[in-house]
């Protein structure tokens, strides 16, 4: 297995007198040369703003631009560049889809999440069925980790009119039946966002085939930079969904007492974008479309196996989940100590993992904990940062 170690230049350093390993990746990935060159390029040879002028260095900029998205199109499989709209990340995305159905609901209308949500995918529904007097639910996870399907069933009715649901869970790593939900709640006549910031760094997301409604990811979780995302929209939805923020770009015409709309997929993009965060964002997509993927996910596989079985082995220790299907994820308790315990010990060792409730209390409360340690893979982990963390965890427990 090739090492994509060496593209990462951040890893090359001692934490706490340690050689660093990373293994906070569902928090946000590293970032190779290319993504940092890219950023640093535009910067140095053609910022400049983007659709708003005849000058060179602006017509740079905005290829560059429209460029990216056209990778993003591609990287998702949508139908249209009209369908992709660039957002500062999952949080926005969901948010402007949450926005834009506001004069769409009715009271007693239906919204339908799961209990395994991240926050972003919560509050922007709870504050939806706030404005429209709309009904939020939320259908149960088992103790797995994965979503009860009967209850979804059960609460899936036709009222609902909007299903949000993860296709990964950010938390445990469950990948969600996301196709036969998308199936059911059609059937019901709901639309369906999905929040897939857990999903496109881990495998190739088909849009088209998933045949979802609304879709949305952040950048800096696919080796992108920060401030960059994208929410993917079937066209015909978008068309009519009225814009939620006006400003600049947005526009057609305007007078004082009255604006008409640009076209998709400006009516959804106010103000000077994150242009270096989009271009950032092509060039992530071009280093991971370039890398042989199945392969990668094979071996960001191995590393779960690996970290599972040996954590099973340690006294004291308790893996959290164990779905059906998952991406390299781990969480895990250590007996008579607080999640943040265990991290700062492993910090101290140079291994950056995440603890607490992970932006999901609801799951938190459904599987009757706190919260957790989190151990969460990419594709320049290796065999040997499992040996780091295993022996990690252990001397923490002897610690505690
Ligand atoms: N999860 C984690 O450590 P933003 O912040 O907008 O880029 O992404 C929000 C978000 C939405 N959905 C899921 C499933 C996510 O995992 C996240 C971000 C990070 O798990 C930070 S809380």
């Amino acid at each position: 297995m090739t090492s994509y170690r060496k593209d990462f230049p951040i890893l090359d350093q001692q934490v706490n007198g340690a050689p660093l390993v990373y293994l906070d990746n569902a928090a946000t990935s590293q970032k190779p040369h290319v993504v940092i060159d890219a950023l640093k390029d535009y910067y140095h040879r053609y910022n400049a703003n983007v659709h708003r002028a005849v000058h060179a260095l602006s017509d740079q900029a905005t290829v560059a631009f429209e460029h990216a998205r056209d990778r993003v199109r591609e990287f998702v499989n949508a139908g249209s560049r009209n369908e992709i709209i660039f957002t500062r990340g999952t949080t926005e995305s969901i948010n402007l889809v949450a926005n834009c159905y506001t004069g769409l609901l009715k009271p007693g209308d239906e919204i339908l999440i799961s209990h395994m949500e991240h926050h972003s995918n919560i509050v922007p529904w709870q504050m939806l069925a706030a404005r429209t007097n709309a009904v939020l639910k939320a259908c149960d996870v088992n103790s797995q980790g994965d979503i009860d399907l009967e209850s979804f069933a059960e609460l899936l009715t036709d009222k609902t009119k909007i299903v949000a649901i993860a296709h990964v869970s950010n938390a445990l790593g469950t990948v969600n039946p996301l196709q036969q939900i998308i199936e059911q709640a059609h059937e019901a006549g709901a639309v369906v966002v999905v929040d897939g910031a857990q999903a496109v760094p881990h495998f190739d997301v088909d849009v088209s085939a998933l045949d979802c409604d609304f879709y949305a990811f952040s950048g800096h979780k696919m080796y992108g930079p920060t401030g960059i995302g994208v929410l993917y929209g079937k066209e015909k939805l978008l068309d009519v969904l009225p814009p939620w923020q006006g400003g600049g770009e947005m526009i057609e015409t305007v007078s004082i007492n009255k604006s008409t709309y640009n076209t998709l997929p400006y009516k959804f993009e106010a103000g000077t974008p994150n242009i270096a965060g989009a271009i950032g964002l092509g060039a992530a997509i071009d280093y991971l479309t370039q890398l042989p993927r199945d392969e990668i996910k094979t071996s960001e596989d191995e590393l779960l196996r690996l970290t599972l079985s040996q954590l099973k082995q340690i006294d004291g220790v308790r893996l959290v989940g164990e779905p059906e299907k998952r991406i390299s994820v781990v969480s895990f308790l250590v007996d008579g100590s607080h999640p943040h315990d265990v991290g700062t010990l492993l910090d101290q060792q140079g291994i950056a993992v995440r603890t607490g409730h992970h932006c999901a209390m609801p799951l938190m409360a459904q599987l009757g904990i706190p919260g957790t340690v989190r151990a969460s893979f990419s594709l320049y982990n290796s065999p040997e940062d499992v040996d780091r963390l295993i022996a990690g965890v252990r001397k923490a427990v002897s610690f505690i």
